[in-house]
């Protein structure tokens, strides 16, 4: 008999009781501040990634001492939305047992960094105290549903946000592990013994992450189509109707593999509300059991899709759920970014939209944002929406407290975003480098000594105000989704990327790469030629990365939404 072949953290999750494996005795060895390379795997789905300091790397090698251990955490809000009480507290949590405050990550979460090994218990503790838990953000599952911000509609944003809601609440794992590890047990009823069951996942769990989004056109400001199953609020005189369905999107490429290939979702029907549920179930589970489960490179749902088609696709999501999709209804997006400043909701609620650099909340020269942003929490009645470009929304705020709020953001220097640039309320920063294991140049780090220098390149064709949409990633895994930005810079090595350019506003056309591996001053150059002809050539109202394409400076992707492989240069 012939035993087929499959990765190895396929048997790590078999072999691991429901994702219990050894991490609890991991934890109690005093010895190492790291877990086991196979409980470090189990931990992703528990919501935190081993790290080390790569800073250190060197310094610690040489001085023959282990790597600088520690934790990233990562909450599930989904939708983003976070309460002054929950803010207070995770705070608290940066406070006293993080490094490097508090993080906003692209998919409108908080992470924390830098939490060392006895700590890592007392922190899920804390965040699961906070009415929040960290199950299920990371590792092979279905992550936290991300959600439209928007807080100008905010009757359908309230009705979507439920969705979110009901979604990531419906695809959580159902193992009693999670409670067992790192809440005592206490939020399990019944013994524990060991055995357990997930009846959506089984033992294996997906073939790899599983992430949903919902937009709201025509802000598309999740990049709906970056996601597994991405969904498009259709709303019609004040109704939500349905959703539209993109199936099978996603950013992360290999260097050199041209098997592995950033996609946009394909559209493939409508469903009413009532089918939702049913219809991400089909779709869910039709890739845990097609998924490739040899080949991570390979697995996630954009394969699936392209190996057997979307059509074969549909077919079996209808066949599974049994429910029929309509054809899609028309949607039409403006741009996928945030909105600055205050803006008032449906019902004369006040939000207001701040600018945070690469979503890192911290007392820095910049701005005491972790101090102001506390002091917020203290006053503030409404909640906190975070963004998947990493800002944050003071929200739900009465026409009587907004006084109060400006001058706390005024007295910490959190209004940054009244004097931004087009292009610097436009970026998205990964992690990357100190903490990132994967990362192959620098990026948040690399943003604030990059901006200016673009900024001042804008300034010589009064392009400052343009908002241009920069992504950059530390390597071609794309969490800063760089192959969604009209320029992108994407890591090959220290000081060195790709440059990347032609994605579109709204987030439906990919970009392609226009040099390799080159370092900061021929991308200077390369963009200060650019921005002379854009300013000269464009057309009336036509965004950067249109006119990129419309003019040949790089090939327009023959359809928006088939898989398009990077291109060498
Ligand atoms: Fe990501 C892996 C950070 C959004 C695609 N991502 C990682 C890890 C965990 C590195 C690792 O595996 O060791 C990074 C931890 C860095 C650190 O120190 O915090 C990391 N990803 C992030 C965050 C924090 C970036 C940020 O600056 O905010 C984002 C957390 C989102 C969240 O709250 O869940 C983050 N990652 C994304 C996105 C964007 C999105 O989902 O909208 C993507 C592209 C979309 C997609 O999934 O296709 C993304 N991350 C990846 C990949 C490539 C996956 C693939 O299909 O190939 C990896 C590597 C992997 O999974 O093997 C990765
Ligand atoms: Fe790390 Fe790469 Fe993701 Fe940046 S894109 S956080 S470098 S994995």
């Amino acid at each position: 008999m012939t035993t087929k072949k499959i990765a190895a953290i396929e048997q790590v999750k078999i072999d691991s009781r429901y994702l219990r494996g050894g991490i609890t005795e991991g934890l109690a060895d005093p010895i190492t501040g790291a877990i086991s390379e196979d409980d470090n795997k189990l931990l992703k789905f528990h919501g935190s990634y081993q790290q080390d300091d790569r800073d250190q790397r060197e310094d610690r090698r040489k001085q023959k001492l282990e790597p600088a251990f520690s934790f990233m955490i990562r909450a599930r809000l989904p939708g983003g939305v976070v309460t002054p009480a929950q803010w207070l507290a995770f705070d608290q949590i940066a406070c006293d047992w993080a490094q490097f405050g508090l993080r906003i990550t692209t998919r409108q979460t908080f992470q924390w960094h830098g939490v060392r090994k006895p700590f890592l218990k007392p922190t899920l503790q804390a965040i699961n105290d906070a009415m929040s838990t960290t199950l299920a953000t990371c590792g092979d599952v279905n992550r936290q549903v991300v959600s439209a911000t928007n807080p100008l509609l905010s009757e359908q944003h309230g009705l979507v946000q439920e969705w979110a809601d009901k979604i990531s609440e419906t695809f959580l794992p159902k193992t009693r592990a999670y409670a067992e590890i790192w809440l005592d047990g206490k939020k399990v009823e019944d013994a524990i013994d060991g055995e357990d069951f997930e009846p959506l996942y089984g033992k294996t769990y997906l073939p790899r992450k599983f992430k949903i989004g919902i937009a709201v056109p025509p802000l598309n400001d999740v990049d709906v189509f970056a996601q597994d199953i991405g969904l498009i609020a259709i709303i019609e005189n004040n109704q939500l109707l349905g959703f539209n369905v993109a199936i099978g999107g996603g950013m992360g490429a290999t260097h050199g593999d041209d098997t592995t290939y950033p996609r946009l979702g394909s559209v493939i029907g409508f469903v009413r509300p009532e089918q939702l549920l049913a219809v991400c179930e089909a779709v869910i589970t039709t890739q845990r059991d097609h998924g490739n489960r040899d080949e991570r490179r390979h697995a996630r749902l954009k394969y699936t899709v392209d190996k057997l088609g979307a059509d074969w696709f549909l077919e079996e999501v209808q066949n599974r759920s049994g429910q029929t999709l309509e054809p899609s209804r028309p949607y039409h997006f403006d741009h996928n970014g945030d909105r600055f400043g205050w803006t008032q909701g449906t019902n004369g609620r006040w939000h207001l939209s701040l600018r945070v650099d690469s979503g890192r909340i911290m007392d820095t020269e910049v701005g005491p944002w972790l101090t102001g942003m506390r002091e917020i929490a203290k006053i503030h009645q409404g909640q906190f929406r975070l963004t998947c470009n990493q800002n944050l929304i003071i929200a739900d705020v009465p026409e009587a407290d907004k006084a109060a709020i400006d001058k706390l953001v005024a007295d910490h220097k959190l209004d940054v975003y009244q004097t931004q640039s087009g292009i610097r309320s436009s970026t998205i920063a990964c992690v990357s480098l100190p903490t990132c294991g994967l990362a192959m140049a620098e990026s948040e780090r690399y943003a604030p000594i990059l901006l200016p220098k673009l900024e001042t390149l804008l300034d010589k064709y009064q392009l400052r105000d343009e908002r241009i949409v920069l992504r950059i990633s530390g390597c071609p895994n794309g969490c800063a989704r760089p192959y969604l930005g009209e320029i992108a810079l994407v890591g090959r090595a220290l000081g060195r990327y790709d440059l990347r350019l032609g994605a579109n506003f709204s987030g439906e056309r990919l970009n392609v790469i226009y040099r390799q591996n080159i370092a900061e001053p021929e991308i200077l150059s390369i963009l200060d030629e650019l921005f002379g002809r854009f300013a000269a050539e464009r057309l009336e109202s036509e965004h950067f990365g249109d006119f990129l394409v419309r003019t040949g400076v790089v090939a327009e992707p023959s359809s928006r939404l088939i898989p398009l492989v990077l291109q060498p240069a």
